[in-house]
């Protein structure tokens, strides 16, 4: 009997010892829900890490507020999370909060858009968007296709920017400019932000359509604002995808949607499903497998309204053959 007690006792232990070992909260600051992008990246991080056996899961919604990302990051440095993931609405601002979170020795993983202190602290990964190549691939895709359509004379083109601020923003318009730069004949007649978000993206459409005499091209940060976009050129009495070329990034199934009804000719993917990313880093980084302070991209695509179509390091994909297959 005596026996018997102490190998429940020591089996309740090691059971007890196996659980905590793998028992880990994960909090998570993330911008807010702007956008489908960022709805699908929140469901994709919150699924993986829920579905692991023995983490649980903390989450803050910024409502696209720094001072509230700030607070949250503070809250989970005061409930002693095991990991923080995070993504800065902007790219500035952070330096403060970040090193208290590296002073509590938390494990630090940076998504999506990195902040501009990164190089002086410390983290464990990172993950997000080459948003100067989404950038530069929406310029080239909007040259070739306007080359095929034998369009290349006095195009005028608008470009609707995200978050003022943001990584993404920032890298995008880079990337716009830069490629711009190849394409002279490409003239920029509007540059203005739509904040990431569909009403914002509608109202800066209208007001540019009694602003500005000649829009050829629309050049849309992210997807919502283009389906914004699109809204109000429909209202204006003007056929999107026809009479104003669009090109918009992030490939969100109401994207291709559009694409496949002819409104939206392009989109540039940025993939939000970061969800196994952050799973495998964590594993990892519990095993003792050390990252480097890379961002790691993940590998991404063009879809369009033709296919075909050679950008800078891929070729364009018809949208209306894998719309089905989407995930997002
Ligand atoms: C890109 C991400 C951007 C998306 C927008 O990685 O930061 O923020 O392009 C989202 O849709 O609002």
């Amino acid at each position: 009997m005596k026996k018997l007690l102490t190998l429940v006792l020591a089996l309740g232990l090691v059971l007890s010892m196996v659980a905590s070992a793998s028992a880990l909260t994960i909090a998570f600051s993330q911008i807010g829900q702007e956008s489908d992008w960022r709805t699908a990246n929140t469901d994709s991080v919150t699924a993986a890490i829920e579905g692991h056996e023995g983490w649980e899961f903390v989450y803050s919604d910024g409502q696209q507020k720094q001072e509230n990302q700030i607070q949250a990051l503070r809250n989970f440095i005061t409930q002693g999370v095991d990991y923080i993931l995070f993504t800065g609405v902007v790219t500035s601002g952070w330096d403060e909060v970040l090193t208290e979170v590296n002073e509590a020795e938390i494990p630090l993983i940076l998504l999506d858009r990195i902040p501009d202190c990164a190089d002086k602290i410390e983290y464990k990964a990172a993950f997000g968007g080459d948003f100067p190549l989404e950038g530069r691939r929406q310029i080239q895709w909007a040259a070739k296709y306007l080359e095929s359509i034998g369009k290349t004379e006095d195009v005028k083109v608008a470009i609707m920017e995200g978050t003022t601020g943001s990584d993404a923003q920032v890298g995008r318009t880079e990337g716009n400019l830069a490629a711009l730069a190849d394409y002279p004949w490409m003239e920029v007649v509007g540059q203005q932000t739509g904040n990431f978000t569909r009403a914002e993206g509608q109202a800066l459409m209208e007001s540019w359509l009694k602003s500005i005499e000649k829009i050829d091209v629309l050049i849309a940060q992210n997807d919502d604002m283009a389906l914004g976009a699109i809204d109000a050129i429909k209202a204006a009495g003007l056929v999107p995808g026809k009479d104003i070329i669009i090109v918009g990034c992030d490939s969100v199934k109401a994207a291709f949607e559009a694409i496949v009804a002819g409104d939206m000719n392009a989109t540039i993917e940025c993939t939000p499903l970061y969800g196994p990313f952050v799973v495998k880093a964590i594993e990892d980084l519990e095993a003792g497998v050390e990252y480097d302070k890379t961002v790691v991209h993940p590998e991404e695509g063009v879809y369009d309204c033709v296919g075909g179509i050679e950008v800078e390091g891929t070729t364009s994909v018809l949208a209306a053959d894998v719309i089905d297959e989407r995930q997002y």
